[in-house]
């Protein structure tokens, strides 16, 4: 499959001989099928990153009473001690992951103009 590029390039035609080779193809395919692939796993390590976040938001205060039942007074302390900047890191963590979210989603409604002279 052979493609003509009288404009000189086409991201597929790696060589910039103007022509996309089978080769060249194939290759163009694999690499937009890794990059998709790679979009995909960071995505969901952004999300699991989040999610674990809140859940350690859940289960912090849980935590001091936990220590506190069981009589370790001094980790009860400690972990209360570092509240407030554990508190704030995972809020910053949690509203950059919305905030990329909310930009992503404006990006993608947005509509494309290109111009092009003749
Ligand atoms: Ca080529």
């Amino acid at each position: 499959m052979a493609e003509e590029t009288p404009q000189g390039y086409h991201p597929a035609d790696s060589n910039g001989d103007g022509v996309v080779t089978p080769e060249e193809h194939k290759m163009y395919l694999e690499f937009k099928r890794k990059e998709m692939e790679d979009a995909d796993a960071q995505r969901d390590a952004i999300r699991k990153m989040a999610w674990f976040s809140l859940a350690g938001l859940l289960v912090y205060p849980i935590g001091i009473a936990v220590t506190s039942l069981l009589g370790l007074d001094t980790a009860a302390g400690l972990i209360a001690d570092i509240a407030p900047t554990y508190f704030v890191s995972v809020a910053a963590i949690v509203a950059a992951f919305y905030g990329k979210e909310a930009l992503t989603a404006r990006r993608s409604d947005s509509v494309k103009v290109t111009q092009s002279k003749k």
